[in-house]
């Protein structure tokens, strides 16, 4: 495994002024930095993208799966609308680490359930920034595995 996608949905190109007490002040492109740095000592390539089009998620969900690469994705509120998405994963069998910088079930009853996490392989949620650098920590260290 050489590459991890990770792809992020509507309204998360705001993070750092966005509600930062729910969702803090890092900014989407420190995540990013952070991943990069993280990943480089194991020769892998981040592929880093956000989009607020739900379709562009499914192609990117679409293109990773068939390459066999892993996903961490935070949906957005995707995350709790899109049965696209759901599909998406599925129909590529595209591994698949859910993250969320909140806790959702500590929020509004309507982000209570996801339609990613039925198809996820496992989710990380609360930790703001560092639910993805410990979603990237469980895929360098095989805990998920590609798909190819
Ligand atoms: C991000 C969003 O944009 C929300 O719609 C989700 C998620 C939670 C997060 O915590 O990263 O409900």
């Amino acid at each position: 495994m050489t590459t991890v996608f990770v792809l992020n949905g509507p309204n998360l190109n705001i993070l750092g002024t966005r509600e930062p007490s729910i969702y803090g002040t890092d900014t989407l492109a420190s995540i990013e930095s952070d991943l990069r740095a993280q990943a480089l000592p194991h020769g892998v390539d981040i592929v880093f993208r956000q989009s607020n089009h739900e379709g562009d998620l499914v192609d990117w969900i679409q293109e990773a799966g068939q390459a066999g690469h892993p996903v961490i994705l935070n949906a957005g509120a995707l995350t709790h609308t899109s049965i696209a998405l759901h599909d998406a994963i599925k129909a590529v069998a595209a591994s698949v680490v859910e993250v969320h910088l909140s806790n959702t079930h500590r929020r509004e009853p309507f982000r209570h359930h996801s339609f990613v996490s039925p198809v996820a392989t496992g989710v990380i949620m609360g930790f703001g920034a560092r639910s993805y650098t410990l979603a990237l920590e469980s895929i360098l260290s095989s805990n998920v595995k590609s798909n190819s």
